[in-house]
């Protein structure tokens, strides 16, 4: 057995990585638009999303390229600002038929859109009456959620409500690495997830309860966990528990601080012994809320964690391994444990809505975009995955990071994660070889992986 017949094989991006028109057409500002616009930048390079891919105006030519690709679905995200200008009030008709047409042509040639409500880019006008930090956000969510899905849910199926806040609060609230690139306190993080939390159940409620076509709804966490040291029971007992941990500064990146209020109406114990009184009060029907049932759990996941610890020494266990361009591990069994310790603990089908590297592609002296990395590492990952399969691991569908090169936050344009090459001074799009590769893989539903 490998992958059913109903595995979905797909391609994901986001607005602000990829769209650009970052002020055209009534698009109002996000805090990715303001903080790139700093000086001095906490940018690489000084680089913003202002023009990106440029996809808001070759969003069919970019589309003709996913057919190229023979994928089966494209994830996007809607871009808050470009359809409520101030986060709340009067709606931005240009900036919702940006994404109606863009469904239409994905339709027209039967891909699937999948839609992603929030990918980052938080109204700068909402930011400014406290973001995530004032209760209100979940009303705002709320009415933003309601007007795409009354504009769009007549033709999609498919929505994922928050992606990874692990790091839009995590990196981006309680570390300060990505915007608004501040480091709030513990109680203050802990009042954000509280409001996260409430803002992903209000949206299921919402669309649940206006979409025109049944929907299939998801989160879009990022959800490594930690491997297991070798086969034996007590070393994956142990990884199991690693990879539910929240102990150590990073508890906001973890799996369970946002899955198990999810799942279960509570956060892990160990938050409640450590945070004591700091813990945010959350009423018997707000619970009820944040625990509004999800179709499929979706994760991002590119490598195990617990193994970037730098080593004692030089010639550790990890000295020398593989690593991407972003300097991340290349740890292939990730996408057999993830999935397997996600399914065990929280039961639903497992979708991954993201994986992939960053590679140094360019344009060989043949013209091509030559990325064999990228077609091994994807091969050994999606091997991986498969074996969760055969073990009877309900897998929804694998949606490779990402459709085309694009602006990698803080990073800037320097990591490279599409399977499509950008030509950022010319904005010519030229497929890389893993795409070619990647197109036979969907064709032939994973079985090109043993080739
Ligand atoms: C994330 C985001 C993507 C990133 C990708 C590579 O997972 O951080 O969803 O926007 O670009 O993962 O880092």
């Amino acid at each position: 057995m490998s992958f059913s017949n109903e595995f979905i094989w797909g391609v994901a991006a986001a607005s602000y990585q990829v769209e650009g028109a970052w002020n055209e057409d009534g698009k109002g500002p996000s805090i990715w638009d303001t903080y790139t616009h700093k000086t001095p930048s906490p940018i690489h390079n000084c680089e913003n999303g202002d023009i990106a891919c440029d996809h808001y105006h070759r969003m069919k030519e970019d589309v003709a390229l996913l057919v190229e690709m023979g994928v089966k679905a494209y994830r996007f995200s809607i871009c808050w600002p470009r359809i409520l200008p101030s986060g709340t009030g009067k709606v931005n008709e240009k900036g919702l038929a940006f994404y109606s047409n863009l469904v239409d042509e994905l339709l027209k040639n039967k891909i699937e859109p999948m839609i992603t409500l929030y990918h980052w880019d938080l109204p700068q006008a909402l930011f400014d009456r406290g973001g995530w930090l004032n209760p209100d956000i979940v009303g705002w969510f709320q009415d933003y959620t309601k007007i795409v899905v009354d504009a769009l849910s007549d033709r999609v199926k498919y929505w994922m409500t928050i992606n990874e806040p692990q790091i839009f609060i995590g990196l981006g609230c309680q570390f300060g690495l990505h915007a608004p690139f501040l480091k709030y306190s513990d109680r203050d993080i802990l009042l954000m997830t509280k409001h996260v939390l409430l803002a992903h159940g209000t949206a299921i409620r919402t669309i649940r309860e206006n979409a025109k076509l049944t929907p299939k709804i998801s989160f879009a966490v990022t959800g490594p966990c930690v491997e297991p040291k070798n086969d034996s029971e007590e070393a994956i007992e142990a990884a199991r528990k690693a990879s539910f941990s929240i102990e150590g500064p990073s508890y906001a990146l973890s799996n369970s601080w946002w899955a198990d209020p999810i799942f279960f109406g509570k956060f892990p114990d160990e938050a409640y012994t450590r945070f004591g009184d700091l813990m945010p009060e959350i009423s018997e029907e707000e619970w009820d809320i944040i625990r509004t049932p999800m179709d499929f759990y979706g994760c991002n996941i590119y490598n195990s964690i617990g193994q970037e610890v730098p080593p004692p020494n030089a010639n550790a266990e990890n000295c020398g391994k593989a690593i991407t361009t972003a300097r991340w591990p290349v740890t292939p069994d990730v996408l057999y444990w993830s999935p397997k310790f996600l399914y065990e603990r929280y039961g639903l089908p497992i979708m991954i809505t993201e994986n992939g590297c960053a590679n140094c592609d360019a344009k060989h002296l043949d013209g091509k975009v030559n990325d064999p990395q990228r077609i091994d590492y994807t091969k050994r990952y999606l091997r991986s995955y498969e074996r969760a399969a055969n073990e009877g691991i309900p897998l929804a569908g694998y949606i490779h990071w990402s459709f085309m090169d694009n602006f990698e936050w803080a990073e800037g344009y320097d990591l490279r994660f599409g399977l499509v090459y950008v030509d950022y001074q010319t904005q010519e799009r030229t497929l890389k070889e893993s795409a070619y590769w990647y197109r036979d893989v969907i064709a032939s539903n994973g079985a090109k992986i043993w080739e």
